[in-house]
């Protein structure tokens, strides 16, 4: 994959936007450079069925209009139907092997929080890895303590070819400390879900720089 991909990955289902359409805050968000998008519809108040694939798809053609990949968490199911660019799974998702092997050369991407899930992923070829929570997050419930920047900058020194993006409390303010660690870019929720303004937000993102 293209490293700079990663450099500001924008993540949204439609329960992290609370007083906007979830499709316009997308639409702006591409429209400002962001540079990678998941589709993440997770939690009770989650849409499903026919309206979860109907979100989905809408959410793509956007990606596409912009060029921007259009990656699917978890539901490898929703990635092949709809020939997504990518799936991007947790720990609690695997076997990588068999997920790997359903998706082709499509790209994976995997969390991990120790080296060894790191060599894991590498071993089944995982694209690029998601490292965090970084900082304290909202928007997963069930998402680990704070790792703060250690693991980043070991797995960043260890692997300088492997991809790496950083997710977890990531916001203008801290966004550039993350970036120094070594990551090729940070993964956001809320700093973009929750902005006031998405276009100076994601200015401010992208334009901190890494190490
Ligand atoms: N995985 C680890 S932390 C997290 C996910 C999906 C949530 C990130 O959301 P936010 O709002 O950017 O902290
Ligand atoms: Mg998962």
């Amino acid at each position: 994959m293209n490293c700079h991909d990663l450099r500001l990955y924008f993540i949204m289902g439609s329960t992290n936007v609370k007083k906007r359409h979830p499709l316009e805050v997308l639409e702006e968000a591409l429209q400002s450079g962001i540079t990678m998008f998941q589709f993440r519809e997770k939690g009770p108040d989650a849409i499903t069925g026919q309206a979860y694939e109907n979100f989905a798809r809408s959410c793509q053609n956007l990606c596409k209009q912009y060029h921007i990949p259009f990656i699917v968490n978890d539901d490898v199911e929703l990635a092949l139907k709809l020939d997504a660019d990518g799936i991007h799974i947790g720990q609690e998702d695997f076997p990588v092997a068999v997920i790997r092997e359903k998706i082709g050369n499509r790209l994976l991407g995997v969390s991990v929080h120790t080296k060894d899930e790191l060599q894991i992923a590498l071993q089944y070829e995982a694209d690029y890895v998601g490292i965090g929570p970084i900082f304290a997050t909202t928007s997963k419930r069930d998402a680990k303590q704070p790792s703060g920047t250690e693991f980043l900058q070991q797995a960043c020194t260890d692997y300088p070819e492997l991809p790496i993006v950083a997710i977890g409390g990531i916001d203008e303010f801290n966004a550039q400390k993350v970036l120094k660690a070594g990551a090729n870019g940070i993964a956001v929720i809320s700093a973009i879900c929750e902005s006031v303004n998405i276009k100076n937000t994601v200015k401010t993102l992208t334009s901190c720089q890494s190490r």
